[in-house]
């Protein structure tokens, strides 16, 4: 017998079919994001990153060009098994030599990513980017200046149409995050205001119709920023109110809230009482909620909510972290394969039996399970599907090391 055979009918002894959860897993999309690959830059030559994020490190080989950061991509992609969407930001717009200002861009400066996905077949997803400008010094959507909130409602609305015509063009729905920084450093002495301009900047984004089979969109909330530590105007109240009186998608970061709130233990209650939500699936770490992703019991839980109430529809995956002090891609990957197995290590879950037991009141049986599930030969399953979707298994990491050899290393 195999190992894979064997892995198999261990798990059928518990009542799991491994065939039907590879095939549910490979259904399930899960969107790459294109900043980890770059330190959140783009290519605008804006300079620094702003907005109350921040990439630490240094590591060499960052991607400098559209094309270099298409070629990494491609690259990591080629690591990632089951099906990937890529999740662009404004600040990555090709516009030429011309400079088009962000409240003006529109789908022409992203036809080289629209022709590269069509050519790999892949979906797109986008971003407004609210920070790193000379505008948004004093806030973006929620600022006290009538005319920067008139320049990023532009924006928010140029976004819009231009993932609108990604979906048209891709024939795969756009899924669009708008995440603006503002916020305070110092405790406000009124915390209204700025949540009423936001409200009303976001009605005028959200005012024009689009159809939702080309562009949904999400918005996301956040608990404090660098540099705006007591105070943020997108609140996790104030969107997922926001989200539910709109009929947007409501956006959980996992890196957004007080380090022992779980954004899993979310996903059932906002389902309750909307359509659809976006995950930045991410890492917090003290300060930071952008660590690259690891397999964590959060992001199982994660995964155990979307497998367990089959929400593989609604909830749409998105990964958001970003470390510039290791190997991009390696971080990319790392990332993007840890979501992947978790989402396996849900699908393998003893659950029939599992539930049995906790609808009979027998939670000694319930624990007893949940723990004895986690040191099922995953590892055997995890391969065979690697091999299914034709990408490598732990070999991986000796080809991301011949990749920073043969191509990162050039880049002086
Ligand atoms: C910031 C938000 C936001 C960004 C990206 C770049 O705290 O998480 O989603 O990380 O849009
Ligand atoms: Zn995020």
């Amino acid at each position: 017998m195999s190992n894979y055979e064997y892995a198999k009918s261990v798990y059928a002894s518990l009542g799991v079919d491994v065939e039907k959860a590879m095939d549910r897993l490979a259904a399930i999309p899960v969107s790459l994001h294109c900043w980890q690959g770059d330190d959140v830059s783009g290519f605008e030559n804006s300079g620094e990153l702003s907005g109350g994020i921040a990439v630490t490190g240094n590591y060499p080989g960052r991607a400098r060009t559209p094309q270099e950061l298409r070629a990494d991509l491609d690259f990591a992609l080629s690591l990632i098994p089951g099906t990937s969407r890529v999740n662009l930001h404004a600040l990555y717009a090709e516009c030429g030599n011309k400079k088009v200002e962000r409240n003006e861009l529109t789908a022409d400066c992203f036809a080289n990513w629209i022709d590269w996905a069509k050519a790999k077949d892949i979906a797109l997803d986008f971003n407004p980017s609210y920070f790193s400008h000379p505008m948004a010094e004093s806030g973006t959507l929620a600022s006290p200046d009538a005319a920067v909130r008139k320049f990023w409602v532009e924006h928010g609305i140029a976004c819009r149409r231009i993932a609108a015509e990604f979906g048209r063009q891709l024939g795969k729905t756009c899924v669009t995050n708008h995440w603006c920084p503002d916020g305070s450093k110092d405790t406000p002495f009124d915390r209204l205001a700025p949540r009423e301009r936001l409200m009303e900047s976001l009605d005028a984004v959200f005012a024009e119709d689009i159809d939702k089979k080309l562009n949904l969109d999400a918005v996301e909330s956040k608990l404090f920023g660098i540099g705006a530590e007591s105070f943020t105007a997108g609140s996790h109240e104030f969107y997922m109110g926001y989200a539910i009186k709109k009929g947007l998608l409501l956006c959980l970061d996992a890196g957004h809230f007080h380090p022992t709130e779980l954004i899993s233990d979310k996903i059932s209650s906002a389902l309750m009482f909307l359509d659809d939500i976006l995950l930045h699936v991410s890492r917090g770490v003290r300060w930071d909620s952008d660590h690259v992703v690891t397999l964590t019991d959060e992001l199982q839980g994660i995964a155990d909510e979307i497998i367990r109430h089959n929400y593989d529809k609604r909830v749409h995956i998105g990964l958001d972290y970003f470390d510039g002090s290791i190997n991009r891609i390696a971080a990319w990957v790392t990332g993007a394969r840890n979501m992947q197995k978790a989402l396996l290590r849900s699908l393998l879950e003893p659950a029939q039996l599992i539930a049995e037991a906790e609808q009979s009141g027998n939670f000694a049986k319930r624990l007893a399970l949940m723990e004895e599930s986690r040191t099922l030969p995953f590892h055997e399953i995890w391969n065979a599907y690697c091999e299914r979707c034709n990408v490598p298994g732990i070999s991986w990491i000796s080809e991301v090391g011949k990749y920073e050899n043969d191509v990162l290393s050039l880049r002086k």
